[in-house]
């Protein structure tokens, strides 16, 4: 495996947590540090991984079964992480990433049910150990991501889901976050964006003070 030199950055959250309204500040934050940063998003990021995604995410397969949309999701991840994120990483650029594998936890494992042993088994075979430095999960009540959602165009294959699977989704991320304090902050997103902006901006300050500590 490549030796990376950058830093890897995920935002996960629920329905209409706000991950678009704020990946763009993350961004800024970063890059006004001097931070070389490669955006990107799963599922996508490569022309491979956005096929898939139109796939995933489209209505043409609808009634896809469940280990093919967990599969599909991981095709896409190995082409991402193969072709973008660890090119970058080794080059010493930061990769901000718009969803990543606790997504599959958390869709896949805790919204379709999947047992979260096969998933750990794709990750360990996809990821082979790399996995993200800082997680950010915008987290909020279920209801208020669906009726913010609600007020976008047409919904996805995920967005036209019941309530029950997008809080088995939400308990699923925090269980994660509870299982990985290091890597994960809870951000309360369930608050205004500039509240939301204001505690994303400590998680991102408190984190470059972090490394700068550890190269000191
Ligand atoms: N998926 C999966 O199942 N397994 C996997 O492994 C991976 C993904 C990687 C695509 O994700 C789908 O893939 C996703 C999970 C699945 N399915 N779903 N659902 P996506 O990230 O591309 O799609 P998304 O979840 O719909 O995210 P989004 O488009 O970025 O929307 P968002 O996070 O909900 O954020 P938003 O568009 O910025 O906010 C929604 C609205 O709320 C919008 O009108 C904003 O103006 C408003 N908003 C935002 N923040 C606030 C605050 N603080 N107050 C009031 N209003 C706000």
């Amino acid at each position: 495996m490549t030796i990376r030199k950058g830093q890897f950055i995920t935002v996960e959250g629920g329905e209409g947590a706000g991950k678009s309204s704020n990946l763009a500040f993350i961004r800024v934050l970063l890059e006004q540090s001097g931070i070389e940063v490669v955006f990107t998003r799963e599922p996508g990021g490569t022309a491979l991984g956005e096929d898939i995604r139109d796939l995933l995410l489209g209505h043409k397969h609808t009634g896809m079964a469940s280990d093919t949309e967990l599969m599909l999701m991981f095709a896409a991840r190995a082409e991402h992480l193969n072709r973008l994120i660890l090119p970058a990483l080794s080059q010493g650029k930061w990769v901000l990433c718009d969803r990543f594998t606790d997504a599959s936890y958390a869709y896949q494992g805790g919204g379709r049910g999947i047992d979260m042993r096969r998933i750990q088994f794709l990750e360990t075979w996809v990821q082979q150990g790399i996995t993200p430095d800082l997680t950010l999960l915008l987290d909020l009540p279920v209801q208020t991501g669906l009726d913010r959602a609600g007020q976008r165009s047409e919904p996805d294959r995920f967005e036209v889901e019941q309530t029950a699977f997008f809080e088995r989704v939400r308990a699923t991320y925090l269980e994660r976050a509870g299982q990985e304090p290091g890597r994960f902050r809870i951000i309360d997103a369930a608050v205004t964006l500039p509240q939301v902006q204001s505690q994303i901006a400590s998680v991102v300050t408190a984190f470059l003070e972090t490394l700068e500590d550890v190269h000191e």
